[in-house]
Protein backbone atom coordinates (compact mmCIF):
# COMPACT_ATOMS: atom_id res chain seq x y z
CA UNK A 1 0.00 0.00 0.00
CA UNK A 2 1.46 3.43 -0.84
CA UNK A 3 2.22 5.37 2.61
CA UNK A 4 0.01 7.84 1.54
CA UNK A 5 -2.89 5.62 1.81
CA UNK A 6 -2.24 4.18 4.73
CA UNK A 7 -5.25 4.65 7.09
CA UNK A 8 -4.35 6.90 10.14
CA UNK A 9 -3.65 4.72 13.18
CA UNK A 10 -5.25 4.05 16.29
CA UNK A 11 -2.86 3.77 19.52
CA UNK A 12 -3.48 3.16 22.83
CA UNK A 13 -1.12 3.93 25.52
CA UNK A 14 -2.09 2.47 28.82
CA UNK A 15 -0.21 2.98 32.36
CA UNK A 16 -1.33 1.74 35.59
CA UNK A 17 -1.99 4.47 38.37
CA UNK A 18 0.44 4.31 40.81
CA UNK A 19 1.08 0.73 40.06
CA UNK A 20 2.75 -1.06 43.13
CA UNK A 21 1.48 1.45 45.86
CA UNK A 22 -2.41 0.81 44.69
CA UNK A 23 -1.71 -2.97 44.46
CA UNK A 24 -0.64 -2.94 48.26
CA UNK A 25 -3.56 -0.76 48.85
CA UNK A 26 -5.64 -3.33 47.09
CA UNK A 27 -4.21 -6.19 49.04
CA UNK A 28 -4.07 -4.70 52.36
CA UNK A 29 -7.11 -2.74 53.28
CA UNK A 30 -5.13 -0.84 56.31
CA UNK A 31 -3.28 0.54 53.82
CA UNK A 32 -6.33 2.30 52.06
CA UNK A 33 -6.40 5.79 51.84
CA UNK A 34 -3.24 6.29 53.78
CA UNK A 35 0.38 7.84 51.85
CA UNK A 36 2.45 4.36 51.57
CA UNK A 37 5.64 4.18 49.74
CA UNK A 38 6.79 0.51 48.38
CA UNK A 39 10.56 0.24 48.37
CA UNK A 40 12.83 2.15 51.05
CA UNK A 41 13.04 1.93 54.94
CA UNK A 42 11.49 3.69 57.28
CA UNK A 43 14.36 4.42 59.54
CA UNK A 44 15.69 6.15 55.62
CA UNK A 45 18.87 3.77 56.30
CA UNK A 46 19.37 3.92 52.64
CA UNK A 47 17.08 2.43 49.93
CA UNK A 48 14.79 4.06 47.52
CA UNK A 49 11.20 5.07 47.20
CA UNK A 50 9.85 2.63 44.00
CA UNK A 51 6.37 4.47 44.14
CA UNK A 52 4.21 6.40 46.16
CA UNK A 53 0.36 6.38 46.89
CA UNK A 54 -1.62 9.22 46.04
CA UNK A 55 -1.98 10.22 49.04
CA UNK A 56 1.81 10.08 49.57
CA UNK A 57 2.44 12.26 46.76
CA UNK A 58 0.35 14.99 47.78
CA UNK A 59 3.66 15.81 50.77
CA UNK A 60 5.77 15.75 47.61
CA UNK A 61 7.08 12.02 47.72
CA UNK A 62 8.04 10.57 44.21
CA UNK A 63 9.88 7.43 42.50
CA UNK A 64 13.31 7.08 42.99
CA UNK A 65 13.42 9.56 46.24
CA UNK A 66 15.62 8.47 49.36
CA UNK A 67 13.71 7.02 51.83
CA UNK A 68 15.38 9.49 53.95
CA UNK A 69 13.67 12.55 52.16
CA UNK A 70 10.79 10.71 51.32
CA UNK A 71 10.31 10.28 55.45
CA UNK A 72 11.22 13.92 56.13
CA UNK A 73 8.24 15.04 53.37
CA UNK A 74 5.71 13.02 55.43
CA UNK A 75 6.32 11.93 58.74
CA UNK A 76 3.37 9.15 58.82
CA UNK A 77 3.92 7.42 55.86
CA UNK A 78 4.15 3.86 55.86
CA UNK A 79 7.09 1.99 54.23
CA UNK A 80 5.86 -1.34 52.28
CA UNK A 81 8.02 -4.30 51.42
CA UNK A 82 7.79 -4.66 47.36
CA UNK A 83 6.57 -7.99 46.66
CA UNK A 84 7.42 -8.25 42.58
CA UNK A 85 6.13 -11.59 41.85
CA UNK A 86 2.42 -10.04 42.87
CA UNK A 87 3.55 -7.54 40.24
CA UNK A 88 4.22 -9.74 37.57
CA UNK A 89 1.42 -11.73 38.17
CA UNK A 90 -0.63 -8.56 37.86
CA UNK A 91 1.25 -7.49 34.33
CA UNK A 92 0.08 -10.42 33.21
CA UNK A 93 -3.14 -10.52 33.60
CA UNK A 94 -3.45 -7.13 32.36
CA UNK A 95 -1.72 -7.88 29.10
CA UNK A 96 -4.41 -10.72 28.76
CA UNK A 97 -7.04 -7.66 28.69
CA UNK A 98 -5.06 -6.05 26.03
CA UNK A 99 -4.76 -9.27 23.91
CA UNK A 100 -9.35 -9.76 23.57
CA UNK A 101 -8.62 -6.38 21.48
CA UNK A 102 -5.62 -6.49 20.30
CA UNK A 103 -2.05 -9.00 19.76
CA UNK A 104 -0.11 -5.72 18.59
CA UNK A 105 1.09 -4.53 22.08
CA UNK A 106 4.61 -3.49 22.91
CA UNK A 107 4.94 -3.36 26.48
CA UNK A 108 7.35 -0.47 28.10
CA UNK A 109 7.43 -2.24 31.82
CA UNK A 110 5.57 -4.19 34.01
CA UNK A 111 2.78 -1.35 34.02
CA UNK A 112 2.56 0.33 30.71
CA UNK A 113 2.21 -0.83 27.13
CA UNK A 114 1.30 0.78 23.50
CA UNK A 115 -1.91 -1.08 21.65
CA UNK A 116 -2.43 -0.48 17.93
CA UNK A 117 -6.73 -0.73 17.68
CA UNK A 118 -6.66 0.38 14.21
CA UNK A 119 -8.48 -3.30 13.76
CA UNK A 120 -9.38 -4.83 16.47
CA UNK A 121 -10.41 -8.37 17.05
CA UNK A 122 -14.21 -7.50 17.99
CA UNK A 123 -14.77 -5.38 15.36
CA UNK A 124 -15.59 -2.14 17.96
CA UNK A 125 -13.77 0.27 15.32
CA UNK A 126 -13.62 2.90 18.27
CA UNK A 127 -10.29 3.15 19.89
CA UNK A 128 -11.92 5.20 22.82
CA UNK A 129 -14.76 3.07 23.03
CA UNK A 130 -11.60 0.31 23.24
CA UNK A 131 -9.51 2.28 26.02
CA UNK A 132 -12.67 2.55 28.08
CA UNK A 133 -13.41 -0.91 28.07
CA UNK A 134 -9.90 -2.07 29.08
CA UNK A 135 -9.57 0.33 31.75
CA UNK A 136 -13.22 -1.16 33.12
CA UNK A 137 -11.84 -4.56 33.00
CA UNK A 138 -8.68 -3.75 34.76
CA UNK A 139 -11.42 -2.22 37.40
CA UNK A 140 -14.14 -5.39 37.30
CA UNK A 141 -11.24 -7.97 37.17
CA UNK A 142 -8.30 -6.76 39.21
CA UNK A 143 -9.32 -3.75 41.49
CA UNK A 144 -7.36 -1.23 40.04
CA UNK A 145 -7.36 1.74 37.79
CA UNK A 146 -5.68 2.62 34.63
CA UNK A 147 -5.12 5.79 33.03
CA UNK A 148 -5.11 5.54 28.78
CA UNK A 149 -4.45 7.90 26.30
CA UNK A 150 -5.74 7.64 22.71
CA UNK A 151 -4.21 9.20 19.91
CA UNK A 152 -2.80 8.24 16.32
CA UNK A 153 1.02 8.01 17.41
CA UNK A 154 2.78 6.74 20.22
CA UNK A 155 4.48 10.01 21.27
CA UNK A 156 0.65 12.07 21.87
CA UNK A 157 -0.94 8.74 22.65
CA UNK A 158 1.92 8.31 25.77
CA UNK A 159 1.78 11.79 26.74
CA UNK A 160 -1.96 11.36 26.63
CA UNK A 161 -2.16 8.85 28.94
CA UNK A 162 -0.85 11.05 31.69
CA UNK A 163 -3.02 14.29 31.28
CA UNK A 164 -5.61 12.87 33.32
CA UNK A 165 -3.63 10.86 35.85
CA UNK A 166 -5.22 8.63 38.01
CA UNK A 167 -7.94 7.43 36.63
CA UNK A 168 -8.59 8.86 33.54
CA UNK A 169 -8.79 9.13 29.59
CA UNK A 170 -7.61 11.56 27.14
CA UNK A 171 -8.52 11.70 22.99
CA UNK A 172 -5.86 14.02 21.40
CA UNK A 173 -7.11 13.47 17.58
CA UNK A 174 -5.69 14.33 14.85
CA UNK A 175 -7.22 18.13 14.45
CA UNK A 176 -5.66 18.50 17.41
CA UNK A 177 -2.11 17.44 17.54
CA UNK A 178 -1.03 20.30 15.77
CA UNK A 179 -1.95 23.17 18.95
CA UNK A 180 -1.15 20.13 21.75
CA UNK A 181 2.53 20.23 20.27
CA UNK A 182 3.27 23.51 19.96
CA UNK A 183 1.94 24.36 23.35
CA UNK A 184 3.74 21.52 24.84
CA UNK A 185 6.79 22.36 27.07
CA UNK A 186 9.84 20.76 26.32
CA UNK A 187 10.88 19.04 28.83
CA UNK A 188 7.51 16.71 28.17
CA UNK A 189 9.94 15.16 24.65
CA UNK A 190 11.63 12.14 24.69
CA UNK A 191 14.92 11.77 25.23
CA UNK A 192 14.70 15.89 27.28
CA UNK A 193 16.03 14.97 30.43
CA UNK A 194 17.54 17.75 32.88
CA UNK A 195 20.95 18.38 30.36
CA UNK A 196 19.29 19.05 27.26
CA UNK A 197 15.80 20.98 28.84
CA UNK A 198 19.07 23.17 30.01
CA UNK A 199 20.45 23.21 26.95
CA UNK A 200 17.10 24.57 24.66
CA UNK A 201 16.12 26.95 27.50
CA UNK A 202 19.32 28.32 26.70
CA UNK A 203 18.37 28.51 22.83
CA UNK A 204 14.92 30.16 23.98
CA UNK A 205 13.34 26.46 23.25
CA UNK A 206 10.25 26.59 26.06
CA UNK A 207 7.81 24.65 23.25
CA UNK A 208 7.14 22.96 20.45
CA UNK A 209 6.13 26.09 19.08
CA UNK A 210 9.79 27.47 20.14
CA UNK A 211 11.34 24.19 18.07
CA UNK A 212 9.37 24.65 14.80
CA UNK A 213 10.79 27.56 14.45
CA UNK A 214 13.85 25.82 13.81
CA UNK A 215 14.73 24.01 10.54
CA UNK A 216 15.70 20.73 10.62
CA UNK A 217 19.54 21.43 9.92
CA UNK A 218 19.36 23.51 12.74
CA UNK A 219 17.81 20.98 15.12
CA UNK A 220 20.18 18.56 13.83
CA UNK A 221 23.37 20.93 14.71
CA UNK A 222 22.07 21.24 18.21
CA UNK A 223 20.61 18.02 19.12
CA UNK A 224 22.41 15.26 17.01
CA UNK A 225 20.61 12.54 15.35
CA UNK A 226 17.55 13.30 18.29
CA UNK A 227 17.27 16.35 16.62
CA UNK A 228 15.75 15.12 13.27
CA UNK A 229 12.88 13.15 15.81
CA UNK A 230 12.66 16.67 17.23
CA UNK A 231 11.79 18.20 13.89
CA UNK A 232 9.10 15.02 12.64
CA UNK A 233 7.89 14.91 16.23
CA UNK A 234 7.11 18.79 17.26
CA UNK A 235 4.79 18.25 13.54
CA UNK A 236 2.84 15.39 15.19
CA UNK A 237 4.79 12.86 12.50
CA UNK A 238 5.86 9.89 14.74
CA UNK A 239 6.21 6.93 12.05
CA UNK A 240 7.34 3.95 14.83
CA UNK A 241 5.13 1.42 14.99
CA UNK A 242 3.85 -0.18 18.14
CA UNK A 243 6.02 -3.83 18.05
CA UNK A 244 5.15 -6.84 20.05
CA UNK A 245 7.61 -8.93 21.54
CA UNK A 246 9.93 -6.65 22.31
CA UNK A 247 10.93 -8.16 25.61
CA UNK A 248 14.62 -8.16 26.67
CA UNK A 249 16.32 -11.09 25.79
CA UNK A 250 18.99 -11.01 28.06
CA UNK A 251 20.97 -8.94 30.45
CA UNK A 252 24.66 -9.34 30.57
CA UNK A 253 28.23 -7.49 31.11
CA UNK A 254 31.85 -8.54 29.97
CA UNK A 255 35.13 -7.17 30.43
CA UNK A 256 38.11 -6.86 28.11
CA UNK A 257 41.46 -7.45 30.03
CA UNK A 258 44.49 -5.02 29.70
CA UNK A 259 46.49 -8.08 29.83
CA UNK A 260 45.50 -11.62 28.81
CA UNK A 261 44.50 -13.69 31.82
CA UNK A 262 46.64 -16.68 32.94
CA UNK A 263 45.54 -18.09 36.12
CA UNK A 264 41.66 -19.90 37.18
CA UNK A 265 42.62 -17.35 40.37
CA UNK A 266 42.44 -14.75 38.52
CA UNK A 267 39.77 -15.73 36.15
CA UNK A 268 37.39 -16.57 39.17
CA UNK A 269 37.89 -13.06 40.43
CA UNK A 270 37.14 -11.27 37.10
CA UNK A 271 34.08 -13.35 36.68
CA UNK A 272 32.96 -12.39 40.25
CA UNK A 273 33.32 -8.62 39.47
CA UNK A 274 31.17 -9.09 36.02
CA UNK A 275 28.68 -10.80 38.01
CA UNK A 276 28.08 -8.29 40.21
CA UNK A 277 27.40 -6.02 37.42
CA UNK A 278 25.14 -8.66 35.68
CA UNK A 279 23.77 -8.91 39.11
CA UNK A 280 22.78 -5.09 39.55
CA UNK A 281 21.21 -4.78 36.08
CA UNK A 282 18.72 -8.41 37.22
CA UNK A 283 18.00 -6.65 39.66
CA UNK A 284 17.21 -2.99 38.56
CA UNK A 285 14.90 -4.42 35.83
CA UNK A 286 13.39 -7.27 38.19
CA UNK A 287 13.99 -10.10 35.97
CA UNK A 288 15.11 -13.33 36.64
CA UNK A 289 16.85 -15.59 34.11
CA UNK A 290 16.79 -19.49 33.48
CA UNK A 291 19.69 -19.70 31.52
CA UNK A 292 23.76 -18.84 32.52
CA UNK A 293 25.80 -18.18 29.66
CA UNK A 294 29.78 -17.70 29.98
CA UNK A 295 31.76 -15.99 27.14
CA UNK A 296 35.34 -16.85 26.91
CA UNK A 297 37.52 -14.93 24.15
CA UNK A 298 40.91 -16.06 23.74
CA UNK A 299 44.26 -14.19 22.69
CA UNK A 300 43.82 -15.40 18.90
CA UNK A 301 40.63 -14.02 19.50
CA UNK A 302 39.13 -17.27 19.21
CA UNK A 303 35.65 -17.35 21.07
CA UNK A 304 33.34 -19.82 22.61
CA UNK A 305 30.41 -19.70 24.73
CA UNK A 306 28.93 -22.07 27.28
CA UNK A 307 25.76 -22.16 28.69
CA UNK A 308 23.43 -23.71 32.01
CA UNK A 309 19.90 -23.49 32.20
CA UNK A 310 17.83 -23.86 35.47
CA UNK A 311 13.86 -24.91 35.82
CA UNK A 312 13.34 -21.57 37.79
CA UNK A 313 14.71 -18.16 37.08
CA UNK A 314 17.40 -16.54 39.16
CA UNK A 315 19.21 -13.39 40.34
CA UNK A 316 20.62 -15.06 43.00
CA UNK A 317 24.21 -13.10 42.96
CA UNK A 318 25.90 -16.85 44.46
CA UNK A 319 24.41 -18.80 42.02
CA UNK A 320 25.52 -16.74 38.78
CA UNK A 321 29.22 -16.81 40.21
CA UNK A 322 28.74 -20.51 40.92
CA UNK A 323 27.41 -21.31 37.18
CA UNK A 324 29.96 -18.91 35.43
CA UNK A 325 32.70 -20.60 37.53
CA UNK A 326 31.95 -23.94 37.05
CA UNK A 327 30.89 -23.32 33.55
CA UNK A 328 34.64 -21.92 33.22
CA UNK A 329 36.67 -24.80 34.64
CA UNK A 330 34.79 -27.15 32.37
CA UNK A 331 36.88 -25.20 29.54
CA UNK A 332 39.93 -25.76 31.02
CA UNK A 333 41.32 -22.71 31.10
CA UNK A 334 44.27 -22.83 32.40
CA UNK A 335 47.70 -21.11 30.40
CA UNK A 336 44.90 -20.65 27.84
CA UNK A 337 45.27 -16.79 28.04
CA UNK A 338 41.73 -14.90 28.35
CA UNK A 339 41.47 -11.37 26.74
CA UNK A 340 37.74 -11.21 27.84
CA UNK A 341 34.71 -12.70 30.00
CA UNK A 342 31.53 -12.23 30.26
CA UNK A 343 28.48 -13.60 31.75
CA UNK A 344 24.64 -13.10 30.29
CA UNK A 345 21.35 -14.58 31.66
CA UNK A 346 18.33 -15.08 29.53
CA UNK A 347 15.46 -17.12 29.17
CA UNK A 348 12.99 -14.21 31.41
CA UNK A 349 9.64 -16.11 30.02
CA UNK A 350 7.50 -13.16 28.59
CA UNK A 351 7.75 -10.81 31.44
CA UNK A 352 9.49 -7.34 30.16
CA UNK A 353 11.68 -5.54 31.71
CA UNK A 354 12.01 -1.72 31.17
CA UNK A 355 13.72 -1.78 27.92
CA UNK A 356 16.55 0.21 26.63
CA UNK A 357 15.66 2.25 23.99
CA UNK A 358 17.24 3.76 20.81
CA UNK A 359 17.97 7.43 20.73
CA UNK A 360 14.72 9.35 20.88
CA UNK A 361 12.67 6.55 22.27
CA UNK A 362 11.14 6.17 25.89
CA UNK A 363 14.38 6.66 28.32
CA UNK A 364 15.19 3.60 30.41
CA UNK A 365 13.94 4.72 33.65
CA UNK A 366 16.25 3.12 36.67
CA UNK A 367 14.48 1.09 39.56
N1 LIG B 1 9.10 2.15 39.41
C1 LIG B 1 10.27 1.99 40.11
N2 LIG B 1 11.22 2.97 40.10
C2 LIG B 1 11.01 4.12 39.40
C3 LIG B 1 9.83 4.30 38.69
C4 LIG B 1 8.88 3.29 38.71
O1 LIG B 1 10.46 0.95 40.74
N3 LIG B 1 11.94 5.07 39.41
C5 LIG B 1 8.08 1.09 39.47
C6 LIG B 1 7.06 1.36 40.55
C7 LIG B 1 5.85 1.84 39.82
C8 LIG B 1 5.97 1.17 38.49
O2 LIG B 1 7.37 1.01 38.24
O3 LIG B 1 4.64 1.51 40.49
C9 LIG B 1 5.32 1.95 37.36
O4 LIG B 1 5.96 3.18 37.16
P1 LIG B 1 5.19 4.49 36.80
O5 LIG B 1 6.18 5.50 36.41
O6 LIG B 1 4.09 4.19 35.83
O7 LIG B 1 4.57 4.99 38.18
P2 LIG B 1 3.27 4.54 38.92
O8 LIG B 1 2.48 3.54 38.15
O9 LIG B 1 3.65 4.10 40.30
O10 LIG B 1 2.46 5.89 39.06
P3 LIG B 1 1.67 6.72 37.95
O11 LIG B 1 0.25 6.76 38.42
O12 LIG B 1 2.28 8.06 37.95
O13 LIG B 1 1.83 6.00 36.66
MG1 LIG C 1 2.04 3.89 36.13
Amino acid sequence: MDKKQTPIRKIIHIDMDAFYASIEQRDHPEYRGKAIAVGGSPEGRGGVVATASYEARKFGVRSAMSSKKAKQLCAHLIFVRPRFEVYKQVSQKIREIFHRYTDVIEPLSLDEAYLDVTTDKQGIGSAIDIAELIRQAIKDELQLTASAGVSVNKFVAKIASDMKKPNGLTFIGPSRITSFMEKLPVEKFFGVGKVTAEKMKKLGLHTGADMKKLTEAQLIKHFGKTGRFFYKIVRGIDDREVRPDRETKSVGAEDTFPFDLTTLEEMNTELEKIASVVYDRLKRHHLQGRTITLKIKYHDFKQVTRSQSFSDGTDELEVIVSTAQSLLAATEPEDKKIRLLGISLSNFGNIPARHFREEGEDQLRLF
